[in-house]
C-alpha cells in the first residue's frame, strides 16, 4: 500500500513539476518522500533555486507563507490547510499593534514561527538559529520588543546581557512538554550522553543541556561534536532527520511527549491528494507579502 502511494506521488510530482519540501519535524516517510528535509528558512530558500513551478511544503502553515513570500511565482501547495503552529496563533495584528503603541521606541524582532502579517509589522525577523546574532544587531541600549516566543525571546537576551527586552508570552506547546524530570532521567539513564536542547524549551530545561540550538544546530552538534550518545530535547520527528545523517550515534528523545501534532498532520496520502487537486494554495496578500519580505531580507542582510 505505502509503495503504490509512493510510486503514484513520485509520478504526479513529475507531472505537476513540483517539489516536495519537509520540515525537519515531520513524519520520517514525509521526510523519505522529500526532495529536501531541512528548518524554515534552508527549505524556502531550497525552493528559490529550484526550476519547480510547484512547491508541496510539508510543514506548518507559516513555514508555507514563508515560502510563497520568497517565491511569488511559485504555486505553494499544503497537504493539510489545518496544520497550523500553535505559538503563532498566540500573538494577533491587534496585540501586536497593542505592544508596538505602548512601546512606541522600541524595535520589533519577530521570530519566524508568526503569520505573514506579524512579520509585515516587524523591523526584522530572527529564526531559530540567527535569533542571537538578529538581537545583537541593535545597539545594546535599544529596547527590543521581541515577540512571539517568550523562552527564545528570554534565552537570546540572557546570553547577550540585555535586560531592555520586551517579551511576549506565546511559547511552543510541544518543547513545553519536555520537563527537567525528562532530562534528568534520561541522564540517570544514559549518563555518558550528552544533552541538546532547542531553544523553544523551558529555561530550567536549557539551564540543564550542554548545548542548545535550533534543528540544523541540533543536527550538526550530534553528527559532528564526536558525542557518541546524544540526548535530544526538541520535536522527535528530528531524531529520524539526524538518524539519517549519522547513524552510528546513539540518540534518545529527551520526552516521547515532544510530538507535534500539527506537523503529523501531514501523512502520505494528503501529499497524494494534494498534487492530485492541486490544494490547498497558501497565497499571502501582496501588501503583507511585500512588508513580511522586507523583514525577512533585513535578517538576511544580517546574517546571510
Ligand atoms: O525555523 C524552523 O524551522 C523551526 C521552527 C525550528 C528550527 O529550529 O529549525
Ligand atoms: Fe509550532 Fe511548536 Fe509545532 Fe513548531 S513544534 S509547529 S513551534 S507548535
Amino acid at each position: 500500500m505505502e509503495q503504490k502511494l509512493i510510486a503514484r506521488i513520485g509520478q504526479l510530482k513529475e507531472e505537476r513539476k513540483a517539489v516536495i519540501l519537509a520540515h525537519n519535524y515531520q513524519r520520517g516517510e514525509v521526510q523519505d518522500i522529500a526532495d529536501f528535509a531541512g528548518d524554515s528558512l534552508e527549505l524556502a530558500r531550497k525552493a528559490n533555486k529550484t526550476e519547480a513551478e510547484v512547491i508541496l511544503f510539508c510543514g506548518v502553515h507559516f513555514m508555507a507563507e514563508m515560502a510563497a513570500i520568497i517565491n511569488p511565482d511559485k504555486t505553494v501547495l499544503v497537504p493539510d490547510i489545518n496544520a497550523g503552529c500553535p505559538m503563532a496563533d498566540m500573538l494577533t495584528v491587534r496585540q501586536m499593534q497593542d505592544l508596538k503603541a505602548r512601546h512606541p521606541d522600541a524595535a520589533v524582532i519577530c521570530y519566524v514561527n508568526s503569520s505573514a502579517a506579524i512579520k509585515a509589522q516587524s523591523d526584522i525577523c530572527c529564526t531559530s538559529a540567527n535569533a542571537v546574532d538578529i538581537m545583537a544587531s541593535f545597539p545594546p541600549e535599544r529596547r527590543i520588543i521581541f515577540v512571539p516566543d517568550t523562552s527564545l525571546g528570554s534565552w537570546a537576551a540572557k546570553k547577550l546581557g540585555r535586560d531592555n527586552v520586551i517579551l511576549w508570552d506565546g511559547y511552543c506547546p510541544t518543547h513545553h512538554r519536555i520537563l527537567l524530570r525528562d532530562i534528568e532521567q534520561a541522564k540517570k539513564a544514559h549518563p555518558d550522553a550528552k544533552v541538546v536542547v532547542h531553544p523553544e524549551c523551558t529555561e530550567d530545561v536549557i539551564a540543564s543541556a550542554d548545548e542548545v540550538g535550533s534543528t540544523s544546530g541540533i543536527l550538526r552538534y550530534a553528527c559532528e561534536s564526536g558525542a557518541k550518545e546524544v540526548i535530544i530535547g526538541t520535536e522527535i520527528g528530528m531524531l529520524h532527520r539526524i538518524r539519517k545523517q549519522c547513524p552510528d550515534v546513539k540518540l534518545y528523545p529527551a520526552s516521547q511527549l515532544a510530538d507535534c501534532p500539527n506537523m503529523k498532520l501531514n501523512t502520505l496520502q494528503k501529499l497524494l491528494w494534494s498534487l492530485e487537486d492541486m490544494q490547498f494554495e497558501v497565497k499571502v496578500d501582496p501588501a503583507v507579502a511585500a512588508g513580511a519580505k522586507d523583514a525577512i531580507e533585513r535578517m538576511l542582510e544580517v546574517t546571510p
